[in-house]
């Protein structure tokens, strides 16, 4: 009875870890309906189902070094939460907020990039996620606007 009751517990703590929900630490990032009505908690495991993608940019506060930037399109991320609209608005762990026109991420490769140099972000080099703008194949894109719009440490994307 003894053994069959350890076993039992045993089996349980084993077993919990797969079905319990994502705790709140194992978020990468959150995308959103603005209605609520379709949510996706980006975790690491979420995060492997996505093709990564590769491209050189120059990022803000990288003093003009040409950077290799990886990491899911942020078009794909917003598809596979099942949102759609006309903006993006991106909220970060710093309590910076900025909307983001939802043509960016259809015109442009636009990355919610997890890494840098080959690197994975962590919060204190602006990750987990940061909105990159590929400014080395589109020099456009190296302007003010899109430097705003470049949000490090995302913690919510809200599309409406
Ligand atoms: N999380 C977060 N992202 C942000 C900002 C910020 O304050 N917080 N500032 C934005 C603005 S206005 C610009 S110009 C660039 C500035 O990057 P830099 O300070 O590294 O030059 O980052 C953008 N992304
Ligand atoms: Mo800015």
């Amino acid at each position: 009875m003894k053994v069959a009751l350890s076993l039992f517990v045993g089996l349980v703590s084993l077993v919990a870890p797969l079905v319990a929900p994502a705790h709140a630490e194992d978020v990468l990032f959150r995308v959103q309906s603005k209605d609520g009505s379709h949510a996706l908690d980006v975790t690491a495991a979420e995060l492997a189902k996505f093709q990564m993608h590769h491209y050189k940019a120059v990022l803000p506060g990288g003093a003009g070094a040409v950077q290799e930037v990886g990491g899911p399109l942020l078009r794909d991320v917003l598809s596979a939460a099942g949102v759609s609209g006309s903006k993006i608005t991106a909220r970060a762990l710093d309590g910076y907020e900025l909307d983001i026109p939802i043509e960016d991420v259809q015109n442009y490769d636009v990355l919610a990039a997890t890494e840098v140099d080959g690197k994975t972000l962590s919060v204190r080099d602006r990750g987990p996620a940061w909105i990159v703008y590929p400014t080395v194949d589109h020099p456009e894109l190296k302007d003010a606007l899109y430097e705003a719009r470049s949000v490090w440490q995302i913690k919510e994307l809200i599309v409406e």
